[in-house]
């Protein structure tokens, strides 16, 4: 696949892995920080990989050593008045939940530092798996703004409010271990093994039925802030839309023929 941007590859795993795909970030000279650029290349890509039939998993991931993302780029943010602060708040806003929606699990892999909008960016996703050097933080209330990319939204409902307040009132960095104990990360694994622990996840979901996966996203996406008789209710629109598909019907012979199921994601 084409590059969106020169700060945003994106690419499809080769052989037995083509329903994965991979985003790298790739801007060195500002440790990822969000610039336009940047931002424009992640909508660019993510859109790229929702018209993709065949992706199944998209993991997020960075080329610069020692970082995932430093959050917005604060040199480019200088120079804009409120007015294009606003315009690029809005549309990093709506690329994150964009992602968050996308239709495939989406798998940030965190080595180093993940901080603002790099963290929020993460918290996007669905599963976060990090090195042990990885350092997180929500630094915003620091330069006197607020964490305004999801942060004040999506943290507390992956950590709780309590420790989300705490994060975010303080501007506190955190290291990996407290990250996995709060339930920020699902793995921490051994600096530079973050990519591969995230592989080795996105391979199992790759041998799953591809729509039962999605639905099994939208099912969770969109019934955990529903009343829970209303939740039970979307989920059985959820599994009803599942029933006539091919997929099941294989699975269903590949487990009474004792063989490994041929998913087509039909
Ligand atoms: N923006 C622009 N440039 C950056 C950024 C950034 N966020 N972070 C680092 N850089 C640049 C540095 O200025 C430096 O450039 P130069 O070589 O020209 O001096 C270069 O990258 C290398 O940085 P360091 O020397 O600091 O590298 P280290 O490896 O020592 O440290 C860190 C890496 C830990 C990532 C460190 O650079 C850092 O703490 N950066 C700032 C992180 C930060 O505060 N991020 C929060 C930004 S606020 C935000 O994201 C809000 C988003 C939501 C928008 C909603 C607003 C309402």
């Amino acid at each position: 696949l084409q590059s969106a941007s020169d700060s945003v590859k994106l690419q499809r795993l080769p052989d037995s892995d083509t329903g994965i795909f991979e985003v790298n970030l790739d801007r060195p000279e500002a440790k990822n920080a969000i610039g336009k650029d940047m931002l424009k290349g992640l909508q660019q890509a993510f859109e790229a990989v929702s018209r993709e039939h065949s992706a199944n998993v998209l993991m997020i991931c960075s080329s610069v050593s020692k970082v995932f993302c430093a959050g917005a780029d604060l040199k480019e943010r200088k120079k804009m008045s409120p007015n294009e602060v606003q315009d690029f708040v809005t549309s990093l806003r709506s690329t994150f939940s964009f992602l968050e929606e996308l239709h495939i699990p989406t798998i940030a892999v965190v080595e180093g530092a993940a901080l603002g909008g790099g963290l929020e960016m993460a918290l996007s996703c669905d599963l976060r798996i990090c090195g042990e050097d990885a350092k997180f933080g929500l630094p915003e209330t620091g330069l006197a703004i607020i964490p305004g990319a999801g942060g004040t939204q999506r943290l507390p409902r992956l950590v709780g409010k309590s420790i989300a307040k705490e994060l975010i009132f303080t501007g506190r960095k955190i290291g990996s271990s407290d990250a996995l104990s709060m339930g920020l990360v699902n793995y921490c694994v051994a600096a530079g093994q973050a990519h591969s622990k995230a592989l080795e996840i996105a391979r199992e979901i790759n041998q799953k039925g591809p729509l039962a996966i999605r639905m099994a996203k939208r099912a969770i996406n969109g019934g955990i802030e529903m009343d829970i008789e209303s939740a039970l209710s979307f989920e059985m629109d959820c599994y009803e839309q599942l029933l006539y598909t091919k997929d099941r019907l294989e699975g269903l012979a590949a487990f009474a023929e004792k063989r490994k199921p041929l998913y087509k994601g039909e």
